[in-house]
């Protein structure tokens, strides 16, 4: 009798077409009122020699019941599996769908496309705090107290709280002072960030983002600085043959220091990067001052590196034709629409900057 139940409940278990209906045979067979368990019920009223043998040929039957629905179970979520893989396969070569709504702020995308210049170059991306002390905004940069160029930052101050007076760092410079302080040259880093000065005009604004460069070494030089600079301008305006103009100039955390310049054309009021005879200012540049070297720990007889420094707003601007500063600060959908990136224009150098 047990093995017609036998070839029933197994058959039961192969014919279940899936984990719903393979539990309903379990709890038949092996379920708390289930034809297995109703047979053990049975066992107290046999002879101790009958309920022996009985039970042995029960436990058997109830472990191969449950074997067989385990391996059933095995193959049905194996085909489950199978089923899902073949129904959500992707094909991989459809093209891309071309309208995603998201864009990537020209903000951002200005700083990968800097990052993956200098990153071909050897540097590395460093990162620092927003609210500084003076100690690493200034005075590490010689500034001395009381120095006129530090009223000239238009410098956010923190409420005094009593303790070290805070503020809103005004150049991400202070990123470098504090890699100086902790790494040990050669050093070769950029600090692109958010910077923070009181002024609010056509061409400011109270937030705006730097991109700052540092290296140094035993011998560095300005020759290393020019070739430096020409080669990422050329990268980055996409122009093989844009002229460079280096001015003297000063800053306190440079000597000497230049400003840069990239030529252009101005001609019917329209603005052409290249060689055309006039010039556009740039950017900031200079060989570290001795200075600021020892004032971050780094020994002046030694080791010297050349700096520089830009405004994103401004270079976004002019390779990406956009006219108004403030804009960029609008959060204005519709301008993120029209001067925004798609999330799949990933600038990196081998595929050249923008397509
Ligand atoms: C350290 C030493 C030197 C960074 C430099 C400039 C020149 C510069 C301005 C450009 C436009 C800022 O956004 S802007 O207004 N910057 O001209 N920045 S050299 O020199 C450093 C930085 C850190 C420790």
């Amino acid at each position: 009798m047990l093995d017609a139940l036998k070839d029933e409940l197994l058959s039961q278990v192969n014919a279940a077409g899936d984990l719903a209906a393979l539990e309903e045979v379990r709890v038949t067979a092996l379920g708390k009122k289930g034809r297995i368990t109703g047979f053990m019920k049975e066992l107290g009223g046999l002879s101790p020699d009958e309920r022996r043998e009985r039970g042995q040929q029960l436990n058997a039957l109830k472990d191969e019941i449950g074997a067989a629905i385990d391996a059933r179970k095995a193959d049905l979520a194996r085909a489950h599996l199978e089923a899902r893989l073949k129904a959500e396969r992707i094909d991989v070569t459809l093209p891309v769908r071309p309208e995603t709504e998201g864009r990537i702020h020209p903000i951002s995308q200005t700083i990968d496309e800097m990052v993956a210049i200098f990153a071909e170059m050897g540097f590395s991306v460093a990162e620092g705090p927003d609210v500084e002390d003076d100690f690493h905004n200034f005075t590490a940069l010689n500034f001395p107290p009381g120095h006129p160029a530090r009223d000239m930052h238009d410098t956010f101050y923190l409420p005094d709280n009593g303790d070290k007076k805070m503020l809103l760092r005004t150049h991400t410079s202070p990123v470098q002072v504090r890699t100086m302080l902790n790494k040990k040259p050669p050093i070769r880093i950029i600090a692109p960030g958010r910077t923070y000065r009181s002024d609010y005009d056509m061409t400011h604004t109270p937030m705006f983002h730097q991109i700052e460069g540092l290296v140094i070494d035993e011998a560095t030089n300005m020759g290393h600085l020019k070739g430096c600079l020409i080669e990422f301008c050329r990268a980055f305006f996409d122009v093989d043959d844009l002229p460079l103009r280096f001015r003297p100039s000063f800053f306190p955390f440079t000597e000497p220091s230049a400003e840069v310049d990239i030529g252009c054309s101005r001609k019917g009021g329209e603005l052409k990067l290249g060689n055309y005879g006039d010039w556009l200012e740039i950017l900031g540049c200079g060989m570290v001052h001795p200075n600021v070297l020892e004032a971050c720990g780094i020994d002046s007889t030694k080791y010297q590196g050349f700096a520089f420094g830009m405004g994103i707003e401004r270079v976004a601007m002019l390779k990406y034709g956009i006219p108004d500063l403030r804009t960029f600060f609008e959060a204005d959908l519709r301008w993120l629409k029209h001067y925004g990136f798609v999330p799949l224009d990933v600038p990196s150098m081998a595929q050249g900057l923008t397509r």
